[in-house]
């Protein structure tokens, strides 16, 4: 018995070379406020199937490493408090027969493993503010380093250290392109003070630039930065206010370790009176789509 399970259509999809979608579940376990979460991990999915991608939403369920939930796992994922686990928790759950949500870093994992190549999300995990003496960089980044996906996100958000992001990425030989932009998206905001090297206007372009990396890379993945639309992002005088607030609250309450991303992420919905929601579920949105057309473009490279 294999030690994951690939749900029949994920399976059907990659078996006949049709385009597949990952999504992870810790944006939805611990990113987005109940309810909303529940609706958006069906809309994700939904974004996907209207264009004819199967989305691979991953989580550990009871144990089992899961690339494609059912309904019904897509309501636990929502509903249950599952554990966060990235890479190295994955095992132990296993072990346990335990469950859990999984980050960019595990849901990136188990996709590769499962041979999904494009894999949608809000914001990358990074490396955080303070970092040089807390030692707390995400495992995102790492394992991106060398697991052969493409990570559509839109940038990383600014509680985050952005600059160390960047330059981590850059010692990993992770490539970074942006997406119909010169400058790295701060999640929320379309821009950080970061430009970039690398620019691509169409998901083709992406899906060659998969084609070559296979060919002459060291299975490494591939950040595309996916600024959301101007007439989308939150208003920049209310972000920094809010993201300051939140800084101060969580150095104030002492949170440490894995609750730290968590713990922004909904205190900052609840300081902007739930603007910066709205603005998060579009990004999101926006990085399915395009997600959904570097995974059709890629299945028309990969024959
Ligand atoms: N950034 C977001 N929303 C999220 C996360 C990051 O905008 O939900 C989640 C992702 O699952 C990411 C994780 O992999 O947080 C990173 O957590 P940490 O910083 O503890 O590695
Ligand atoms: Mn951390």
């Amino acid at each position: 018995m294999s030690a994951f399970i690939v749900s029949p259509a994920v399976a059907a999809a990659l078996e006949e070379g049709r385009p597949v979608v990952a999504l992870e579940s810790t944006i939805i376990s611990h990113g987005l406020p109940r309810p909303r979460n529940y609706q958006a991990a069906l809309e994700f999915e939904q974004i996907l199937t209207d264009v004819g991608v199967t989305p691979a939403t991953i989580a550990v369920l009871d144990g089992v490493p899961r690339i494609g939930l059912d309904a019904h796992g897509v309501r636990r994922i929502a509903e249950e408090h599952l554990t966060k686990a990235s890479v190295r928790d994955i095992p132990i759950l296993a072990a346990a027969g335990a469950s859990g949500a999984t980050t960019v870093a595990a849901t990136a994992h188990l996709a590769a493993l499962a041979g999904v190549r494009v894999f949608a999300t809000g914001g990358l995990g990074g490396i955080h503010r303070g970092a040089s003496t807390s030692f707390d960089e995400s495992a995102d980044i790492s394992t991106l380093a060398v697991t052969p996906v493409t990570v559509v996100c839109a940038g990383v958000k600014s509680v985050l250290d952005i600059e160390a992001t960047l330059e981590r990425l850059e010692t990993l030989s992770v490539p970074v392109v942006g997406y119909r932009s010169k400058v790295f998206p701060s999640f929320w905001l379309r821009e950080s003070a970061f430009t970039l090297d690398w620019t691509v206007d169409t998901a083709a372009e992406i899906a060659r630039i998969m084609k070559s990396h296979d060919e002459l890379g060291h299975g490494q993945g591939i950040v595309v930065a996916n600024p959301i639309p101007a007439d989308q992002q939150w208003d920049p005088t209310e972000h920094d206010r809010v993201l300051a607030e939140a800084l101060a609250l969580a150095d104030e309450v002492g949170v440490t370790g894995k609750a730290v991303t968590p713990f922004l992420l909904l205190k900052i919905v609840e300081l902007s009176g739930g603007r910066s929601l709205e603005v998060n579920l579009n990004l999101a949105r926006n990085n399915v789509r395009l997600a959904g057309e570097i995974a059709t473009a890629w299945a028309e490279v990969d024959r």
